[in-house]
């Protein structure tokens, strides 16, 4: 029997597509862009059209396992050796000695007799979760797992390692996670693709990027990488990394020293316009041309496009971010729709995460209150991005059972070797649920295996689009798999807890994650969400804008999201939705903060400032030359897919980017093998000249340790320094050295 299933991809992707997989006979036989979405438009980026590989890999881990052989890499990612010279029985065998499969109920016994101990002996915050981005569904992204931790009263994990600093940057302008959604690109004459690897990390924004392109739109790409995404805009300009607040208040400068300002948007919904016009007065084209490495006569010509070739959008991804003034760089940008004025504008506006509009139940999924009613108080936090500090140097208690599930630490953790070293600890207890054996399954004493979104149900939004969904169950779980949502209720009926909420059906905490408040999660029922996409519910919202909508379609333009080319297929028609065309900021005030009082609280600067890393060209912290972008594979999503041959096939990992001019200094040719070092570490690879980098610049990209010459990752070199808001990660705030790696002597 034949069936075509609707699910929703998982991955941390702004782009959430929707997926049609077809099952023949209880195997999945096909993966499909869902061609109803009016976001994924019947397309899948290349690594998951090829899926099926994935989920019926041999490599899966099947059945729960118990560490018998020593903690440390192991080269083989299963049974079945990878690595080239490895033959495949040598790699069983290792593989044998290391794991022996045992049932599910010895390992829950394990686990919770465990904690229970480590609980007596130093309290319940001995025990860490550490999870992140593996599935973004509501439920087995942080719903059973939560209630458990917190009934259990483990440490709570500040999940800060990707996006924080942007979030409390965008939201100390904006006050919430909104801006210009996708299909308004379409109508778009000047695009600004800020930190913004669109063609690898948010493919789905491409065609309508294209459309807008074909209808006179000018693209401009601002990376101090030359993306693919570069490679096609109109106007490239690399920026030194770190810089983008720079940029940001040299723009506003020449904006507002040329009355190129909306002062009547600016009068209306904004606070603080004449201290920052007073700020920007420091940072002339001059000034901010040195730290940028950016012309200053193309940093007037970027201003004075951007604010009169109208409707003018910015599509601002979290690479500025990932810096130590990232919250500052962030907040900079997003100042400029503001200025500007193109919120008002189908096409204008910004976008960086969309992800706050409709919230679900995330009290009632996660349950917080079960925390303080075991503790009598709030559990301590701990912060992802410093694992490596966490485990070595904690000692409140110190943390001594650590579980890890939709992550995989031991390889996106900065600061790397502190990671392995804590990771090493013969006293820590580490549990690792996983759908594969992963640099960080090499630490740990148990590891469980998880399902596929294939093979588990979910809820879903995205933080690229304003659409929900539901992901249904397409196949039977593989092997002994268990879902997140499975897994955490077992541990909490092996540990007794009796409140009903553990007893919760997938169906019923979908209901439930869907009562909602929220007039824009109006009309979503789960039933409706098995079979389509559902838009949130803007009612109103767009009814301010109605009057411009009217006016563009007689001006014989396309709507919202109306599929206007031949290459899509057919989608709804919505009113655009314009969240800040007349105010309604989310902030204290209501308007657009350009000056923010709770940042003056916080030590920061009200309104906005540009500020040197420290570990950059201008710092020059620890003396190194070259600045060094650890930056994700196109091919793969952070370390995912790393693994899986015909995606290998597409990438090219291991990897040194290095400008001709800093490899000719250094005697070093295209292919040659190089080591990177700084303090924290040195790594192995190999060099290429290829331009994608400027002079004093280098890059490489994120992929399993375990898969790299000497088990080495760059996230050796990589800091564990936080953000200056958001307490997030600084991979791209790192210098570093370059040599020509000495050939190894032959014993
Ligand atoms: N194919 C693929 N897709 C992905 C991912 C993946 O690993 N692979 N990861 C997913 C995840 S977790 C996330 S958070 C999103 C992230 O997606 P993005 O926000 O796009 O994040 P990054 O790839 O970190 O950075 C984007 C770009 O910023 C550039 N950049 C680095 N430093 C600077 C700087 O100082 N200034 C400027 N202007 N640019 C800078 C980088 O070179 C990069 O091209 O993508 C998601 N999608
Ligand atoms: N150097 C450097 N380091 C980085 C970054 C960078 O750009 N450069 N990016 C950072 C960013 S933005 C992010 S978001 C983080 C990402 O960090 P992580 O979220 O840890 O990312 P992944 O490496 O994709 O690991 C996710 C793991 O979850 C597993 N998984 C998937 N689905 C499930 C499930 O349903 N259940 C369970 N139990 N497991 C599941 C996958 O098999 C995978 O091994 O990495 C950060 N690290
Ligand atoms: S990873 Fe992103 S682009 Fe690829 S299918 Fe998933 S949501 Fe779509
Ligand atoms: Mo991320």
């Amino acid at each position: 029997m034949k069936k075509v299933v609707h699910a929703a991809c998982p991955h941390d992707c702004p782009d959430a597509c929707g997926v049609l997989i077809t099952v023949e006979g209880g195997r999945a036989t096909k993966i499909q862009g869902g061609p109803e979405h009016p976001v994924t438009r019947g397309f899948l980026c290349a690594k998951v059209a090829k899926y099926l590989d994935r989920v019926y890999s041999p490599d899966r881990v099947l059945y729960p396992m118990r560490r018998v052989g020593h903690k440390g890499p192991f080269a083989g990612v299963s049974a079945r050796a990878t690595q080239a010279g490895e033959p495949d029985a040598a790699v069983a065998t290792k593989h044998q000695q290391i794991w022996k499969r045992i049932s599910w109920g010895e390992a829950l016994d394990e686990i919770t007799s465990r904690f229970r101990a480590i609980s007596a002996e130093f309290g319940s915050e001995a025990i860490l979760p550490y999870s992140y981005g593996g599935t973004l569904g509501a439920l087995n992204g942080g719903s059973m797992d939560r209630r458990f931790f917190h009934r259990l009263g483990a440490s709570q994990l500040d999940r800060t390692i990707c996006s924080a600093a942007g979030e409390a940057g965008l939201k100390s302008v904006l006050g919430a996670k909104l801006g210009t959604e996708p299909e308004q690109f379409r109508h778009s004459k000047y695009i600004i693709a800020w930190a913004s690897n669109i063609h690898g990390n948010n493919v789905h924004l491409w065609p309508f990027i294209a459309e807008a392109r074909r209808n006179g739109a000018k693209l401009v790409v601002i990376d101090p990488y030359r993306t693919r995404t570069a490679e096609c805009a109109d106007w490239y300009l690399p920026i030194n990394p770190g810089t983008d607040a720079a940029l940001a208040l040299g723009m506003m400068h020449v904006i507002i020293g040329e009355n190129l300002h909306d002062a009547d948007y600016v009068a209306k919904y904004t606070l603080g316009f004449e201290q920052l016009r007073e700020k920007v007065k420091e940072y002339s084209p001059e000034r901010v041309a040195e730290w940028t490495g950016i012309a200053a006569g193309d940093i007037r010509k970027l201003a004075r496009e951007y604010a009169t070739e109208r409707p003018s959008v910015i599509r601002l991804n979290y690479g500025v971010q990932r810096s130590e003034g990232g919250g500052m760089a962030t907040r900079a940008v997003v100042m400029l729709p503001c200025v500007i004025g193109s919120w008002k504008e189908v096409g204008g506006g910004l976008q960086m995460s969309l992800s706050g509009a409709a919230d679900f139940n995330s009290e009632g999924l996660r349950r917080p209150d079960l925390m303080k009613a075991a503790l009598g108080r709030e559990a301590r936090t701990l912060n992802m991005v410093e694992l490596g500090r966490v485990l070595n140097k904690v000692n409140d208690p110190p943390v001594k059972a650590l579980f890890v599930y939709n992550s995989n630490p031991a390889a996106v953790c900065p600061n790397h070797q502190a990671v392995i070293r804590g990771l090493l600890r013969p006293d820590l207890f580490t549990v690792v649920h996983e759908q594969f054996f992963t640099d960080t399954t090499d630490y740990a004493d148990i590891v469980l295996p998880a399902t596929t979104f294939f093979e588990h149900k979910d809820l879903q939004k995205g933080y690229g689009h304003y659409y929900v969904q539901v992901s249904n169950q397409a196949i039977d779980p593989l092997g002994e798999c268990w879902s997140n949502v499975e897994l955490f209720r077992g541990l909490a009926e092996r540990m007794g807890f009796a409140e009903e909420c553990f007893r919760e059906s997938v169906d019923e905490m979908i209901d439930l994650a869907l009562e909602s408040d929220d007039p824009w999660m109006q009309g979503m029922s789960r039933e409706r969400l098995e079979r389509e996409p559902v838009r949130m519910n803007f009612g109103d919202q767009g009814a301010g804008i109605r009057g411009q909508a009217a006016e563009l379609r007689s001006a014989g333009q396309p709507m919202a999201a109306v599929a206007t080319s031949s290459d899509t297929a057919a989608v709804p028609t919505f009113e655009p939705f314009l969240p800040f065309a007349r105010g309604g900021f989310r902030t204290s005030s209501g308007k657009a903060e350009l000056y923010s009082e709770a940042l003056k609280a916080q030590g920061l600067d009200p309104v906005v400032e540009f500020r040197p890393p420290l570990e950059s060209r201008h710092g020059k912290r620890n003396g190194l030359p070259l600045e060094l972008l650890a930056r994700k594979a196109d091919n793969f999503l952070n370390t995912t897919f790393s693994n899986v041959p015909s995606v290998q096939e597409m990438e090219e990992p291991g990897l040194l980017e290095i400008s001709s001019v800093d490899a000719q200094a250094r005697g070093i040719a295209d292919g040659d093998r190089v080591r990177v070092f700084n303090h924290r570490g040195d790594v192995e690879l190999i060099a290429r000249v290829d331009g994608k980098v400027q002079a004093g610049v280098v890059s490489a990209r994120l992929h399993w340790a375990k898969m790299a010459p000497g088990f080495q990752s760059i996230n050796s070199l990589t800091s564990e320094k936080l953000t200056d808001m958001g307490n997030s990660a600084t991979f791209y705030s790192v210098l570093v050295e370059v040599e020509l790696s000495k050939p190894k002597s032959s014993h």
